[in-house]
């Protein structure tokens, strides 16, 4: 399935004086500001977020999972519904893969789908954390981390492979995730499964092109509950340097404890040149992987601001890899990443609004509550009409929910695919 420019014009048109009353009258207020409006709808064009392959099937939980028909069979049909949410928001450019859950057959076949839907292939992901059929060598007492050098030389040999899957679709980073860990005190040696860990990842390093980047990502639980090797941004930041310089640490927002300050988190890797990019999804409690902005929209905010400062501020660290990961349980999946595309989307138009200038002059002087002030100044700006603006002029949707609502996408898919087709991934 595929939505042509007609069918979105069509859907647009309804909106579009009221749109542009909308924009008129923002866009006079942000310029007698002094911001660059132009610039400013030009830099939320050109920001695309990938999607992750495992997240276009409904999720679940140990307690159920409910499907929602319609559902990609196949990496093709992945790559169609990644190809429908950038068709609509114009900011879903790139796709990024899970391994062996995406396991391309065809290559040339999948490089030309995702061509003819205007996507890249983006950080591509190992999986260390299931047994795969007929595997040798179980990772239940560890994979990168294992004392069992079989399970270990196994791990470390899938990553290799990865990143030949991705060389052949054109993809540039690998990240690694690791389950690892303990659930009970005493299960094992935590030094020890560091060394390992760090010798693993040096191995991969070794393996990959040398225009490839290693994203290291950390978590403090889930799948096990007492410890977890790489549990947080400081073994992260650690091993990553432990790596080389094309090493660095990825930040899943969800992958925090309660009230965890990530927007400093973040602030402290960009200064060190080591932050690699996002995992973006809310949560209220653990890795929820709920809608980007659905709970805690203010902290996304301020974790944009620092970007926004890093960016400006930080020529040390590269450009980042945005990537959403997230899970439906409830959600139609594509109205789910839709939404979080817009919260995205929504943080980093708001962010760019700050007055960096004049908040460097506050807090120079001080001046606690103008700091606020100015930051909320920007926070409490309806930006939509800034974000229908970047779409317009891309060819997409002036509003997607309501356009893929309106022309039915989810019952065509079901049409097309039937009602029992079940997505890999979580
Ligand atoms: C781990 C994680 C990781 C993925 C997995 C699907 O919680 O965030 O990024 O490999 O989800
Ligand atoms: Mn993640």
């Amino acid at each position: 399935m595929q939505l042509n420019k007609e069918q979105l014009q069509s859907v647009n048109s309804g909106g579009l004086d009221r749109h542009e009353a909308e924009f008129d009258f923002l866009a006079d207020k942000l310029t007698a500001a002094g911001t660059d409006v132009e610039a400013l709808v030009g830099d939320l064009a050109d920001f695309q977020v990938a999607i992750p392959s495992w997240a276009l099937g409904a999720g679940g939980t140990r307690f159920g999972r409910f499907s929602f028909y319609g559902e990609p069979g196949s990496l093709e049909q992945k790559i169609d519904d990644v190809g429908i949410l950038h068709a609509l928001t114009q900011t879903a450019g790139a796709v990024s893969l899970h391994i062996p859950w995406d396991t391309p057959t065809d290559y040339v076949a999948v490089r030309e789908r995702a061509a003819d839907h205007g996507l890249a292939f983006d950080a591509i992901n190992s999986n260390t954390f299931q047994d795969q059929q007929g595997a040798a060598h179980s990772y239940k007492h560890g994979s990168l981390s294992a004392t069992d050098e079989a399970a270990r030389e196994q791990a470390i040999a899938h990553n290799l492979e990865v990143i030949e899957v991705g060389k052949k679709l054109g993809s540039k980073s690998l990240t690694v995730w690791l389950a690892d860990g303990t659930t009970f005190p005493g299960q094992r040696n935590f030094q020890r499964s560091l060394v390992q860990t760090e010798d693993s990842l040096k191995q991969i390093y070794a393996g990959m092109p040398a225009d490839w980047k290693l994203y290291i990502e950390y978590k403090p639980y889930e799948p096990n509950f007492y410890s977890t090797v790489i549990q947080d941004w400081g073994t992260s930041f650690m091993l990553a340097n432990a790596c080389g310089e094309r090493a660095y640490t990825l930040v899943d927002l969800g992958h925090h404890l309660p009230n965890s300050n990530i927007e400093q988190i973040v602030s402290t890797l960009m200064l060190k040149g080591k932050l690699g990019g996002f995992h973006f999804n809310d949560s209220k409690y653990g890795d929820d992987d709920l809608t980007v902005g659905s709970i805690k929209p203010y902290a996304l905010f301020l974790i944009f601001n620092e970007l926004v400062y890093g960016m400006r501020n930080n020529p040390q660290n590269p450009d980042l890899a945005w990537m959403i990961d997230a899970s439906h349980n409830v959600k139609d999946p594509l109205e789910d990443l839709i939404q979080s595309l817009e919260a995205i989307q929504e943080a980093y138009a708001k962010s760019l609004l700050v007055d960096q200038d004049r908040l460097s002059a506050a807090q120079a002087a001080h001046d606690v509550v103008e700091c606020q002030e100015i930051l909320q100044d920007a926070y409490r700006t309806d930006v939509r009409p800034l974000l229908q603006r970047a779409r317009l002029n891309r060819g997409g949707a002036l509003h997607p929910l309501r356009a893929y609502r309106k022309l039915d996408v989810r019952d065509a898919l079901v049409r097309e695919r039937g009602r029992n087709t079940v997505a890999t991934g979580l």
